[in-house]
C-alpha cells in the first residue's frame, strides 16, 4: 500500500468508528426513536390563552355582559389590583374595545391608549364596551341605533344597553364603590348621550365629547343639507363587517378626481356596492330633515327627557367631524332650564383631540398642553367630586370656552344660547370692503362651475389624513384668488372686536339656477408681518365657516326651488366661537359655493333628490352676492363690548 492510500485507510476507519458510536444511543440520552408528544395534528394555538399577570399592576377581566332581551355584549374591565371602592369609569364603543387596551403592558397607564391614560393612575376600574352588533358583541348592530319609539319599534337602545351594562356592574363589580361615570368622544360621545335618556341611578357624572348629536344638521352626515360625502367611507368601515372593513378602494390618490369622476354620491355609492348596505338606503331615500332625521336628533330628545346626571358636553373649536352637537345639546338643555347640572366646554381643539395632546392645532401653537392640563386639572377632578366625593377647588362654571386669540380659558357663569345673543351686523361693503356701517350699496358675482368646484385643502387631496384633522385652521390664501370665491375684508383694525356666541351669516343673493349652496368664512386676517411667529405672517385663519344648501332657505322638511334670478335670504349659524380679533389684524368674509370633496356638489338646478342628479343636471349659474337695496349683506357677529366674565 502506498502511504496516501494508508492514510485514508485510516480515516476511513477512525469516521466509521466514530459514526457507529454516535448511532449507538449511550446511557441517559434521547433515543432517536419519534414518540407521540413530537407530532402535532391539532393547531399550535392554544382555544383561549390566559396571560399570567402575576407581575401586573391591574385584573384585567372580560365578560359578556347579559341585556334585558338575552344578548350579551362584550366588556373589557381593568381594575387595578387590590381595589375596593373605586368608581367605575364606562365608555360604550363600535369601536373595538381592543384598540383601548393596545399594550400588553403590565401597567395599567402603559396598557391603555392615550385617551385613559390619566385615569389609568389606580383610583378608577376602567370599563370598555363593544356596542350591540360590533366586534365581541352579540346582536345586530344598526348606524346610531334610533332610540325605541317610532324608528325603533324594539325593545331595546342604547339608553337601555347603557342602563342593563351599568346596572350588572354595580352588581358584579365587588372592587366598586357603585358610581359609574360614562366618557367617550364622537360615536362614543353619543352613546354617553344616550344613556342619559334614561340614566341608571348608578351614573352619577358623564362626558359626551365631541358627541354626534344631529347627524344631518351639523354633524357628520350632512351640514345643513349638505352631504359630507367623504364620510362614505365610514359606511365601509363600520358596515361591511362585524369587525373593521374597508375604505372605499381609491382609483386616483386625489379625492377631488375621485369624486368629480363618480359624478353624483349616488352614481360613486352605486359604483362601491353601497346598494347592499341597509344604512346607505335608508340614509339615500331621506336627503332632507324630514322624520328620519328629527326624531333621532338627540338635542331634542335630551330637552323631552331630561337628566340629572352632572354632564360636560365637551367639543373642539375647529372639530372637523362633530362641531354642533355638544354646543346644541348644552343650549336646548339650558334653554330648557336644566342648566344647573350642564356645563359646556370647547376647547381649541380638533375632533377628539381632548384625548390626545394639545400644545397646537396646525400652525396655532398654545402655551402648554392644553388637553392634559383640562383633563388634569378640570375634568379628572371634577369627575372625581361626583364619584367619590372629593372636594373641587373650584365649582365648573357654566361654560368654559377657549379663548384662542389671548390662549387662554374664559370661564363664564352667563353664557348665552344663541338665540338669546344681542346681534352685530358686520356688512359686506362695495369694492369689497366689509365694515360695521350699512353699506351703500351694490352687488358682486362670480360664476360657480360644478366642474371646477372651490377645493376645501390645496390639492391633491388624498383620502382622510393628517391634514383632514386640521382642514378648519387651513390657510385660506389658497382661494383667495379664485374668481369663484369673493373675499369681503375690514380696514386694518385699531380696537379688538371681541366675538362671543354663534356668527349669523345673513346672505342676500339670487343666482341664475334653481339649486345653490353658499359657504360662508368668518377669516382673521393676521397681519403681513408677524415677527413672533414669522410663518404666520399674512396668515387668513378660518374661525367659523359652514355651508348651507340653499333649497332649504324657508324650511329644512321641505325643501324649494330657489326662483332663478330673484333675490333670496339665506339665514344660517355658524360654529360658536370665543374670539378676539386684534388691532393690526383684519376681519374677511369670504363666500363660495362649494368646498369640494367633502360636500358633494349642488348640481344648481333643482332636482328632488340631489344625491342622484344626473350629469346634465350639474350647471354653471351666476350667484349675485347683494350689499345693497337688494339686501345687506352680512355676518351678524355677537359682539362683546367688555369682553370678560372670567
Ligand atoms: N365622527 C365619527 C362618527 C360619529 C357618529 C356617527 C358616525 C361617525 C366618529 O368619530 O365617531
Amino acid at each position: 500500500m502506498k502511504k496516501a492510500v494508508l492514510a485514508s485507510a485510516i480515516v476511513s476507519l477512525v469516521c466509521l468508528a466514530s459514526a457507529t458510536a454516535f448511532a449507538a444511543p449511550l446511557p441517559g440520552q434521547a433515543s432517536s426513536k419519534v414518540t407521540p408528544d413530537m407530532i402535532q395534528t391539532g393547531s399550535d394555538i392554544p382555544a383561549r390563552w390566559v396571560q399570567p399577570q402575576g407581575n401586573f399592576d391591574y385584573v384585567k377581566r372580560e365578560v359578556m355582559i347579559p341585556m334585558r332581551d338575552g344578548v350579551k355584549l362584550h366588556t373589557v374591565i381593568m381594575i387595578p389590583k387590590g381595589a375596593h371602592d373605586l368608581p367605575m369609569l364606562l365608555e360604550r364603543t363600535p369601536y373595538n374595545t381592543e384598540s383601548f387596551v393596545p399594550n400588553n403592558s403590565p401597567h395599567m397607564a402603559d396598557a391603555v391608549w392615550s385617551g385613559d391614560k390619566d385615569w389609568a393612575d389606580g383610583s378608577t376600574i376602567l370599563v370598555w364596551q363593544d356596542i350591540r352588533g360590533k366586534y365581541g358583541s352579540e346582536g345586530k348592530y344598526i348606524m346610531t341605533r334610533p332610540p325605541m319609539g317610532p324608528l325603533n319599534p324594539t325593545k331595546t337602545d342604547d339608553t337601555t344597553d347603557a342602563w342593563d351594562t351599568i346596572d350588572w356592574l354595580v352588581k358584579n363589580i365587588k372592587e366598586s364603590n357603585g358610581k359609574v361615570g360614562m366618557i367617550g368622544s364622537s360615536y362614543d360621545g353619543w352613546t354617553v348621550a344616550m344613556a342619559l335618556l334614561h340614566p341608571h341611578p348608578a351614573l352619577k357624572v358623564a362626558a359626551p365629547e365631541s358627541p354626534m348629536i344631529d347627524g344631518w344638521m351639523g354633524d357628520d352626515w350632512y351640514h345643513y343639507g349638505a352631504l359630507r360625502q367623504v364620510n362614505l367611507d365610514y359606511f365601509t368601515g363600520q358596515m361591511t363587517k362585524k369587525g373593521s372593513g374597508e375604505d372605499v378602494p381609491r382609483e386616483n390618490y386625489d379625492d377631488y378626481t375621485n369624486f368629480l369622476e363618480a359624478g353624483s354620491p349616488g352614481a360613486y355609492a352605486e359604483a362601491h356596492g353601497f346598494r347592499q348596505l341597509p344604512w346607505w338606503n335608508r340614509f339615500a331615500a331621506h336627503p332632507s330633515y324630514d322624520a328620519f332625521w328629527q326624531l333621532q336628533a338627540l338635542d331634542k330628545l335630551l330637552v323631552e327627557h331630561p337628566s340629572n346626571v352632572p354632564t360636560m358636553w365637551l367639543q373642539g373649536l375647529w372639530d372637523q367631524e362633530d362641531i354642533y352637537g355638544a354646543v346644541h345639546a348644552w343650549e336646548a338643555l339650558e334653554k330648557a332650564g336644566h342648566g344647573a347640572n350642564n356645563h359646556l366646554v370647547m376647547g381649541p381643539w380638533w375632533h377628539s383631540q381632548i384625548n390626545r395632546d394639545g400644545w397646537n392645532i396646525g400652525p396655532l401653537k398654545w402655551p402648554g398642553n392644553t388637553t392634559a392640563q383640562f383633563r388634569r386639572q378640570v375634568m379628572i377632578p371634577w369627575f372625581n367630586h361626583y364619584l367619590r366625593g372629593t372636594p373641587m377647588s373650584a365649582p365648573l362654571p357654566e361654560a368654559m370656552i377657549y379663548n384662542p386669540s389671548e390662549q387662554r380659558w374664559d370661564r363664564f357663569s352667563d353664557w348665552k344660547p344663541a338665540s338669546e345673543q344681542k346681534l352685530t351686523a358686520l356688512y359686506l361693503q362695495p369694492q369689497f370692503g366689509l365694515g360695521f356701517d350699512a353699506p351703500t350699496g351694490g352687488s358682486d358675482s362670480y360664476v360657480s362651475d360644478p366642474a371646477k368646484p372651490v377645493p376645501y385643502l390645496p390639492r391633491p387631496i388624498p383620502q382622510k389624513n393628517d391634514r383632514w384633522r386640521t382642514w378648519l385652521v387651513h390657510d385660506q390664501r389658497f382661494v383667495v384668488d379664485r374668481p369663484d370665491v369673493l373675499s369681503y375684508t375690514t380696514p386694518v383694525l385699531t380696537k379688538t372686536v371681541t366675538v362671543q356666541g354663534a356668527p349669523i351669516a345673513d346672505i342676500f343673493a339670487k343666482t341664475t339656477g334653481t339649486d345653490g349652496d353658499f359657504v360662508v368664512k368668518l377669516i382673521d386676517v393676521y397681519p403681513g408681518s408677524v415677527p413672533t411667529d414669522p410663518s404666520m405672517g399674512g396668515y387668513e385663519l378660518p374661525v367659523s365657516m359652514d355651508i348651507f344648501r340653499g333649497r332649504y332657505r324657508k324650511s329644512f322638511a321641505d325643501p324649494s326651488p330657489i326662483p332663478a334670478n330673484e333675490v333670496q335670504q339665506y339665514t344660517f349659524r355658524l360654529p360658536t366661537i370665543n374670539y378676539e380679533f386684534k388691532p393690526g389684524h383684519r376681519i374677511m368674509v369670504q363666500i363660495q359655493s362649494t368646498l369640494f370633496p367633502l360636500y358633494d356638489r349642488n348640481p344648481q338646478t333643482y332636482v328632488p333628490n340631489i344625491l342622484f342628479a344626473k350629469p346634465a343636471d350639474y350647471r354653471k349659474a351666476t350667484i349675485t352676492i347683494e350689499h345693497g337695496a337688494d339686501g345687506r349683506s352680512a355676518v351678524l357677529l355677537p359682539v362683546v363690548a367688555n369682553a370678560g366674565a372670567r
